[in-house]
């Protein structure tokens, strides 16, 4: 099929149109604020349920409630089946090559600590390197400054442009002998920039080094396809994708996770117990340590039931559009400037006023029934790069709307009418 064929037009129009009729999935999102409808574009710090999520965790609770892998009763190997069967759709989701490459972790933060431990204990000595870029969250920079300060090794930083890309002809430069492991963010969350993961892998590859990549900003609004990247390892958080709050998913592959000790301690992660010696679970299990969050694994299944429905092509482009619509907007009102401003964008608009500092912006908004985030992001480095203290961070998703931005700007001349 060709894109002018009508065929493949109808199922594109259709798929969008299932996009822009999802709104009424999220129960949350029917509510007012100080007496306005509410605008939630706080996504990137977590995103909405839709109801298929609530009622695939509230039907575990009600009828499946049990813990997993222990049992031989009824209830608990039938939640140990829907548990696996979550681990099922994340491989499929993620076009993972093996269930066993797919840990259940509380979330990203978790999932590179992990790697930190686990990774940094079996390969990282003195003297080594640990590449990571300019416009990291905190979750993949403090595990590796930590295992760093342990092991006398060295932290590397990939320095980012003006417009918040990464400086790419620096990277081989950076990748020498001494490196261990670069770990990179897929999508930045303060900036919204969208980095050549595939590139930056293959650089790495060419001299033998694993790439760690941080999932966190990307899942929600991108195809993710571990194979095709071929990263080492990737990590994610359910909440971010509209599944639930504490779980998550670190994907490792086998080679790595094989030569990798255990993370914690404790059940479900053993094969054998005597106070001489303790021998490990096969993977994934040999990483699970104790009772995991059940029932958000079992959301967490749902929330990818629910992206697959609306297929995740189209809610790229359906974000595309409306990011561009909300910066061709905001870049209208007077004494703005957004603070990342990278030809591949996903779902993110930071930004500045002249003379008004983001928490007053932030504070103002809210007045008008309009959440979104201020402060530093949890990415105080690119506060730094960019010489701001803070940044306002409006952030989509596919159930927001273009009158939704419109009430957004119209917020922001209010902003500017009070503190202006
Ligand atoms: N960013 C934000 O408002 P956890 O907290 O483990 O689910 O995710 C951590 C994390 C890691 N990497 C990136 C790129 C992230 O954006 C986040 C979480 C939220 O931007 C909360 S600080």
């Amino acid at each position: 099929m060709t894109a002018s064929d009508p065929t493949t037009l109808t199922e594109e129009f259709h798929k969008l149109l299932r996009i822009a009729g999802c709104r009424h999935h999220f129960p949350l999102l029917r509510q007012s604020v100080n007496g306005k409808p509410l605008v939630y574009f706080d996504n990137a710090a977590t995103s909405q349920k839709p109801q298929a999520v609530i009622d695939a965790m509230m039907r575990y609770y009600e009828a499946e409630n049990s813990n997993i892998h222990r049992g031989v009763h009824y209830l608990s190997e039938r939640a140990t089946q829907s548990y696996e069967g979550v681990r099922v759709k994340v491989k499929a989701f993620m076009n993972a090559a093996d269930t066993r490459e797919l840990i259940f972790v509380r979330g990203t933060t978790e999932a590179i600590n992990l790697v930190a431990h686990s990774f940094g204990r079996a390969f990282v000595k003195a003297g080594d390197e640990i590449l990571i870029s300019g416009m990291e969250h905190h979750s993949n920079i403090v595990p590796w400054q930590m295992l760093c300060e342990e092991r006398g090794a060295v932290l590397k930083v990939i320095p980012i442009t003006d417009t918040g890309e990464l400086q790419m002809d620096a990277v081989p430069a950076l990748l020498t002998p001494k490196t261990k492991l670069m770990a990179i963010t897929h999508v930045s969350n303060a900036l919204g920039t969208v980095n050549p993961v595939k590139e930056l892998v293959a650089m790495a590859h060419e001299k033998g080094i694993p790439v760690l990549v941080d999932g966190a900003q990307a899942v929600p609004h991108v195809r993710v396809d571990v194979q095709d990247l071929d990263c080492d390892f990737y990590a994610f958080s359910a909440h971010k994708m509209f599944g639930p709050t504490g779980v998550g998913i670190l994907y490792g592959k086998k080679k790595w996770l094989d030569q990798m000790p255990p993370y914690q301690g404790g059940g479900d992660m053993i094969r054998s117990v005597t106070f001489a010696r303790t021998t490990y679970n096969d993977l994934p299990y040999k990483f699970e340590a104790g009772t995991p969050n059940i029932g958000g694994g079992i959301g967490l299944g749902a929330a990818i039931e629910y992206l697959n429905e609306l297929n995740m092509d189209a809610i790229r482009q359906f974000e595309h559009d409306l990011l561009t619509y909300a910066t061709e907007k905001i870049l209208a009102v007077p004494g703005v400037r957004i603070i990342g401003t990278a030809k591949e964008k996903a779902g993110v608009l930071s930004f500045v006023m002249e003379g008004i500092h983001p928490h007053d912006i932030g504070t103002i908004l809210d007045v008008e029934g309009v959440a979104i985030r201020t402060g530093h992001h949890c990415a105080q480095p690119v506060m730094q790069r960019f010489g701001v203290p803070a940044t306002a961070r409006a952030s989509f998703a596919f159930y927001n709307t273009k009158e939704e931005v419109d009430a957004f700007i119209k917020a922001l001349d209010k902003v500017r009418e009070v503190l202006g």
